[in-house]
Formats: C-alpha cells, sequence, structure tokens
C-alpha cells in the first residue's frame, strides 16, 4: 500500500516534498478510520480505501507520461474522489494539506513505527499505542511488554532488515541458497520468486520457491536446508511453518495470497565479501562487522501447484488480486496459490508452467516485470 502510494503521488512527478511519507500517512490513516457510509459509495463494491488507492497506484503507474493535470486522467478507470481531491491538492499547492496533517498525528506516527518491525502486526502495535508506549526504546525497555521470539528478532536486527537489499545482494542469496538446496538435492527445483523475478532493484527481503519433481519428495526438504544452513552460521532466525495443505479442501474460495505450503521466513547472514561489487568496500564506514543481516522466505509447495505458486509469490501482490479477480469476474474461475478451478466444468484445470495458466484464463503471457502492478 506504502509503495503504491508512493507511486501513485511521485507520478505527479512533484520531488520536493517528501512524498513517500506524505503517502503514507494518507493511507495509512484512511485504512484505519472506520469507513464512513458516504465514502463507500466513492469506492467501488466493498473495496476499502486502501485497496481503491493501491488501484489508484497502479493505474497512474501504468500511464506513459506524468500527469500535470486532472484533465489527463478523465476516463481512467479506479480513481475515485479520495484520490482524485489528493491529486488535485498535490498539482494546485505543491502539497496535500490533508496527508500533512495525518503524518503528524501522533497515532499514526507510533503505529508506522511499530509495525515496521518484523513479527509486529497491526494488532500488537495498536496495543502497544494504547498503553501508552511511543518509541521502540521504550517497547524494549517497558518490563511488562512480553515480546515473542519474532519481535526478538525483529529488535535485534532492527537496522540491518530495515535496510533495503540489493540486486546484487538478492544474487548473492540466490548463489547461496541454491548452492544450499543442491547438495541436499540435486535435482531439486529452485527459483527466485517476488519483487526480485519481477526485475527490482531492491526489495525488503528475498523470496524463493522450491520443489522436486517427484510430488511428496518435497516434504523434508525445507527442514534438511535449515539446518544445513544452520550448519554453515549463516542462519539467524528461523520461523518455520510446515504445510497445512489439504488437497481435499480444493477448489479454494479464499480469494487472497495466502497459501497453505510449507514455508520458513529466515534471517541470514550474508558477508560483504560474497556480494559482488562489495568486496573489499565498506559499506557504511561506521560499520566495520563485513557483513548483514536479510530477510529471506522460502517456500516449498508439491510440484503440481509449482506454477500456481510460481504465479502467486511472484507478484505483485496487486497484479495476483487482480488477476484473481479478473478469474472470477470474467471466466468464472477460482484462481490462488495452489490451484485454478473452472466453476463451469466443475473441475481443477492444470499447470506446469505460468504460460499455461495464463493460456487457460484466456490472456496472454505476461512476463515477470511487468507485473509491478
Ligand atoms: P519486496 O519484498 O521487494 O518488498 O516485495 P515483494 O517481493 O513483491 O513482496 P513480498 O512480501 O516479499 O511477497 C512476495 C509476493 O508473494 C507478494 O507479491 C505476495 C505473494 N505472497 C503470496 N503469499 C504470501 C504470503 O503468505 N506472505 C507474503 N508475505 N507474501 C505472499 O502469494
Ligand atoms: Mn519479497
Ligand atoms: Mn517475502
Amino acid at each position: 500500500l506504502w509503495v503504491s502510494l508512493f507511486i501513485f503521488v511521485s507520478h505527479l512527478q512533484i520531488s520536493h516534498i517528501p512524498l513517500l511519507s506524505l503517502c503514507l500517512s494518507l493511507s495509512l490513516s484512511l485504512s484505519l478510520s472506520p469507513i464512513h457510509p458516504s465514502s463507500l459509495s466513492e469506492f467501488n463494491e466493498s473495496k476499502g480505501p486502501c485497496l481503491a488507492f493501491r488501484q489508484a497506484a497502479s493505474v497512474l503507474k501504468s500511464l506513459p507520461s506524468a500527469v500535470h493535470c486532472l484533465e489527463a486522467i478523465q476516463g481512467l478507470p479506479c480513481l475515485g474522489e479520495h484520490t482524485k481531491a489528493v491529486m488535485e491538492e498535490i498539482l494546485t499547492f505543491g502539497r496535500s494539506f490533508k496527508v500533512e496533517e495525518i503524518r503528524c498525528d501522533e497515532r499514526y506516527q507510533a503505529l508506522k513505527l511499530f509495525t515496521s518491525v518484523f513479527g509486529v502486526g497491526p494488532k500488537t502495535a495498536e496495543k502497544w499505542y494504547r498503553r501508552g508506549l511511543r518509541s521502540l526504546q521504550e517497547i524494549l525497555t517497558e518490563p511488562n511488554i512480553q515480546l515473542n521470539r519474532m519481535q526478538r528478532a525483529g529488535f535485534l536486527y532492527y537496522s540491518d532488515i530495515s535496510k533495503a537489499v540489493s540486486k546484487a545482494e538478492a544474487k548473492a542469496l540466490g548463489c547461496i541458497i541454491e548452492e544450499t538446496v543442491h547438495w541436499i538435492a540435486p535435482d531439486a527445483i529452485l527459483a527466485l520468486t517476488g519483487g526480485f523475478r519481477r526485475g527490482k532493484e531492491y526489495g525488503h527481503d528475498v523470496d524463493f520457491l522450491l520443489t522436486m519433481p517427484e510430488m511428496g519428495k518435497e516434504e523434508g526438504l525445507l527442514l534438511h536446508v535449515i539446518d544445513r544452513l544452520k550448519d554453515q552460521g549463516i542462519l539467524l532466525y528461523c520461523e518455520y511453518q510446515g504445510s497445512t495443505f489439504d488437497v481435499s479442501k480444493l477448489p479454494s474460495c479464499r480469494f487472497e495470497d495466502m497459501d497453505c505450503f510449507q514455508k520458513c521466513f529466515l534471517i541470514l547472514r550474508l558477508e560483504q565479501g560474497q556480494v559482488e561489487g562489495e568486496r573489499g568496500l565498506q559499506r557504511d564506514p561506521g560499520d566495520s562487522r563485513g557483513w548483514r543481516a536479510v530477510r529471506v522466505d522460502l517456500v516449498a509447495p508439491p510440484v503440481d501447484c509449482y506454477a500456481f505458486a510460481l504465479l502467486g509469490w511472484t507478484g505483485s501482490r496487486q497484479f495476483g488480486r487482480d488477476l484473481r479477480t479478473f478469474a472470477q469476474k470474467e471466466r468464472q474461475m477460482l484462481l490462488d496459490n495452489h490451484a485454478l478451478y473452472d466453476k463451469t466444468k466443475k473441475l481443477c484445470l492444470l499447470a506446469t508452467t505460468e504460460e499455461e495458466i495464463f493460456a487457460h484464463l484466456g490472456l496472454e503471457y505476461v512476463e515477470p516485470w511487468q507485473r509491478n502492478a
């Protein structure tokens, strides 16, 4: 959401104001405030303001040139009254006062800060805010606060994992994961997913999908990989989730990007010497450690779901959302990370590649780099 709102305003090409935080505040504030009935009508169907802003950002992002006046966006879809009001303010005054007001809001600032910690979601952030806590230091020194394991790791590696991961760092991690996976199972199938598969220069983590060519063989793989990373001394944190996959529950009607695959959320230690272009370099003069902590996600679907999982985990979130909506509304099909179900034919359509999924949907293949909606 934040990124898309940033994109939304950045397409107005006004660079002298702190656009990112401006957008963050408006989006978060709107997402947290109860939706007034009158504002509901501004947004198609039951989508909240958050989703509406994301869609608006996506539309503006796809335009061939910058928007300099509101007339230029006439007739475009997904641009509601709220979006237009923000755009108008920015085009007229160079900034949005409503957004600035929210940006200065104490609650907004605290929630934004707290949720920036790995393992802290909106509920925990809200709880801490209600207890009068306002800074990370206060959280750490408050005796009555019990952090879970994930949050402790989040605080411990806070400065590293809140720094963007570069393409070179993602590549270096890709080599480590590939070596580890193939050392365990030479025939394992491994793919980079997430933002880096879409060609992004920076990301908040690095995502991978792994499976085995033979059904069921993937089951012990992920735990082996985790053990091997531990043996190499590079596993700083691991949150493992076993598979909750139940074939009898297909087709899924969840209609979101959650899935039941075996997965793990890791924090790995990446040596600077392993990153191309950074050999012998010291990224931060005050930092002589020579390594950084990086967030890595590994997902291990069974091979018959591989193409669907690849499509889902490649994202972007907005692209996935739009594709699922298209499947349902235009094709009467249910698409998720596991399968594609044809409601008319009452059967699951098989696919071993993403190309086949697009073909089932009657769409031309969309390359990963074109999925940055
Ligand atoms: P970033 O890391 O560069 O910030 O962006 P990203 O790579 O696009 O986002 P991500 O949060 O790492 O997630 C990668 C994609 O995976 C994203 O488009 C949404 C999708 N996805 C699923 N299921 C799940 C899930 O359970 N958790 C997360 N975090 N992402 C999921 O399909
Ligand atoms: Mn990612
Ligand atoms: Mn991820």
